[in-house]
């Protein structure tokens, strides 16, 4: 275990004379984000006696975080519904200032950063922030400090926190590293099982499916790379999700998913290449129009509409893309 003594004396001054926090995840927040936000509100309140309000972006979309928030029974408030007023202190959860996916205006500045994405210089500045790149979701790294400080994690947060880790890092498959592991081992005996597997299998909308057909249809293979759109969303998630399973074609190791929800266009990226290297593509594809970031393999970014035509910058994306992982020359094929 990390030692986090220093840490913690760092989070209690930090904490001094605070009334009450706010908790931000990432828009569209993850199992994650959600799960580590509510972690931090258990370490707030159990161990400085001071409360938290979970807050986000977006939307929770995927049918899996939905059944997460319902059968953990957490309580988020939508971030139009603050008012910055009531808080004295604001955390930022498995996001970091100026990265464009969270929805903390500019002009306010969090006290407290809790992350596993690369470290930004922005997050330098804040009083307290423990960002490590070399672990594989944020769940890991609040269990450490729920764990450092003697918190007791019962059932229903050991569950949330455990499927954090597990949906970060795939069953510890992906980017998870010998604290991911320790702390998975260390929530499992208090996982509610059952609880899990319902979270796990929620059924979905006939919209599901016609989002699937849209994303099939459209898509076009150069070479090892997969690109395609599904145009109008109302549940952003769907282009990550539909990312995660195109990449298993079996003849593919890049994929780019592409979809407009509200006035922005939403992109993912996903490779399964171990090099990686998807977060500084992701960012090459939207130079200059948006933004973007992410970890070696996985990767998502977005683009204001701001009037341009969706095909036009459809195109331009996807040309972009191609160019860097190379395979721009080669002939499309349509996937079915
Ligand atoms: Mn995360």
């Amino acid at each position: 275990m990390v030692a986090l003594h220093k840490k913690i004396d760092t989070l209690r001054t930090v904490l001094a004379d605070s009334r009450k926090t706010l908790i931000l995840t990432h828009d569209n927040p993850d199992p994650d984000a959600i799960a580590a936000a509510l972690g931090w509100q258990y370490l707030l309140r159990s161990y400085f006696g001071q409360e938290g309000t979970i807050a986000y972006g977006g939307i929770v979309g995927r049918a899996e975080n939905r059944s997460m928030i319902e059968h953990l029974r957490i309580t988020m408030v939508p971030i139009d519904r603050i008012n910055f007023q009531d808080y004295s202190r604001v955390a930022l959860i498995d996001t970091q200032p100026l990265t464009g996916n969270n929805s903390l205006p500019d002009s306010v500045i969090p006290d407290m950063v809790i992350d596993h994405h690369p470290l930004r210089d922005a997050t330098k500045e804040i009083p307290f922030f423990d960002v490590r790149e070399r672990i594989g979701a944020s769940c890991t790294l609040v269990t450490s400090y729920l764990r450092a400080t003697g918190t007791p994690i019962q059932p229903r947060l050991a569950t949330a926190l455990y499927y954090g880790i597990k949906s970060d890092t795939q069953d510890l498959g992906l980017n998870a590293g010998a604290l991911d592991v320790e702390n998975y081992l260390f929530l499992f005996p208090q996982v509610q099982r059952e609880l899990m597997n319902r979270i796990l299998h929620p059924k979905v909308s006939a919209e599901y499916f016609k989002i699937l057909n849209r994303a099939f249809k459209k898509a076009r293979i150069h070479g090892d790379t997969l690109t395609t759109s599904m145009g109008r969303l109302k549940n952003p998630d769907m282009v990550a999700e539909v990312a995660d399973m195109l990449l298993r074609h079996e003849g593919v190791e890049w994929v780019m998913t592409m979809g407009t929800f509200q006035k922005a266009l939403i992109l993912s990226l996903r490779t399964s290449n171990l090099q990686g290297g998807a977060g500084e593509i992701a960012q090459g594809v939207v130079r200059g129009i948006g933004k973007a970031g992410g970890h070696g393999m996985i990767a998502g970014g977005k683009v204001e509409l701001k009037g341009r035509s969706l095909q036009e910058l459809e195109e331009l994306l996807v040309g972009r893309f191609l160019k860097r992982v190379g395979t721009i020359n080669q002939p499309a094929e349509a996937l079915v």
